[in-house]
């Protein structure tokens, strides 16, 4: 209820009063029982009440039979949240994809409707008046769904050219993960001394972005800002950003920034990881949890006791840059560890690849030989699966070929 009230609050809304009902399952009508409902009408015109949020999501029908008895406007989560994205999205691709999902939501609403409709409409084997209407406006719908799911996809191939781009300049992707508020953002501009947008409400980033870090040894990392999760995030939405979320897929480290100061982070992070295991399979190999906002503390916190219960997290603020530096090493550490040692002979031909290996590679051993340099490197997966190729001597490999 705590999360609703906040939701409601970025959503623009004024709280006046909360309610609730413990029932063993809902009521098909009202939702709450019937009694309940017409509290909830009197205190509508008490407090001048002019819009009720549920919890849940609420049927068609169950809306309609609200806003008839209560006279004021009826809004389920789902519609919250996503009135909330709505007004956030900023690009192009961000509006398609909350234009897909308000629709994704309207269309069994509408169907709902004209059931009802056609129910009251007409005589036995007749359409009811709205009915057509309805029918045509449905079509419009799923039309519609049809072309922003194209032009997503569009959207979203032009991306992944981009990220295939960056990849081919090796620099190492830190994808930044988190529940809503954590303080990924704001994470990103202290390591990065940029500024990103950051808000105390809920899911102020929808859009990725990517910055770039420098860890210590002057090694370059880019770090992926990414929209924020949330406990029972709306189907609809789940799969309009699901794209958007699988940039961080092919994301060398995926650092887990939790809200320490929030009264439910152990939750949260159980809501986070849940969504990531199933979006990336090898997602604990790469996570680096990061406990954020330490500053807010005033006593100790027992750091030893949440080192046992999460090992190798870390513990910084975003705010005061308490814990950065050791961040930066664990990140770089945790590069290091992805990385390949290997020998191989380049030969003084491949002096593109030579500069690449200089840039992003530590190079172990050097040597000058007739033909080529005999180099141990050690480098992260994507360049040495390009440098294998030159893992034999020069000759032997000929013997080798078919
Ligand atoms: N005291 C304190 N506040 C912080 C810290 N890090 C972030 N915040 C605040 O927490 C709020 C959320 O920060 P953001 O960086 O916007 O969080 P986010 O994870 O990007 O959130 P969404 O994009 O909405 O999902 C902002 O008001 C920040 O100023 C910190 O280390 N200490
Ligand atoms: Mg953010």
């Amino acid at each position: 209820m705590a999360e609703l009230d906040l939701l409601a609050e970025t959503a623009g809304a004024e709280i006046v009063a909360q309610v609730i009902q413990r029932r063993a399952a809902p009521d098909p009508a009202y939702y709450t029982g019937p009694g309940k409902a017409r509290e909830l009408a009197d205190m509508v015109l008490q407090l001048k009440i002019t819009l009720i949020i549920y919890m849940d999501e609420l049927s068609p029908s169950q809306v309609r039979y609200l806003e008839q008895l209560t006279e004021a406007k009826i809004v389920d989560r789902t519609a919250l949240i996503l009135d909330i994205f709505a007004r956030r999205a900023r690009s192009r691709e961000g509006k398609l994809q909350v234009e897909l999902a308000q629709l994704q939501y309207l269309l069994p609403r509408l169907m709902g409707l004209g059931k009802q409709m056609s129910r009251l409409g007409g005589g036995i084997g007749t359409r009811g008046p709205g009915e057509t209407k309805l029918e045509a406006d449905r079509r419009v719908i799923r039309r519609r769904i049809t072309v922003l799911e194209q032009e997503i996809k569009d959207l979203q191939c032009h991306r992944a050219i981009y990220r295939q781009r960056r990849r081919r300049n090796r620099m190492p992707v830190a994808g930044l993960v988190g529940y809503t508020n954590a303080g990924k953002s704001k994470l990103i501009n202290a390591l990065t001394g940029s500024d990103l947008y950051t808000e105390d409400k809920l899911f102020a980033t929808l859009d990725p972005s990517t910055r770039r870090g420098t860890l210590p040894g002057g090694k370059f990392v880019l770090y992926t800002d990414t929209v924020g999760f949330i406990k029972y995030l709306p189907k609809t939405l789940e799969t309009a950003f699901k794209a958007t979320l699988e940039e961080i897929a092919t994301a060398d480290l995926l650092l887990h920034v939790v809200d320490l100061n929030h009264p439910d982070y152990e939750n949260q992070i159980s809501v986070v990881r849940s969504h990531l295991a199933r979006i990336t399979a090898d997602y604990f190999t790469r996570e680096l949890l990061i406990f954020n906002k330490i500053d807010l503390f005033e006593e100790n916190i027992d750091y030893s006791r949440l080192q046992r219960q999460y090992p190798g997290s870390c513990f910084v603020s975003a705010r005061t840059h308490q814990g950065l530096e050791d961040l930066r090493q664990m990140i770089a550490g945790m590069l290091e560890w992805s990385y390949h040692q290997i020998k191989i002979y380049l030969p003084y031909t491949e002096s593109a690849l030579f500069g690449q290996l200089k840039q992003f590679g530590q190079i172990i051993s050097l040597e000058y030989l007739e033909s080529c340099m005999a180099i141990e490197t050690r480098v992260e997966p994507a360049l040495a699966d390009k440098l294998y190729i030159y893992a034999a001597p020069p000759g032997a490999a000929d013997h080798n070929t078919i």
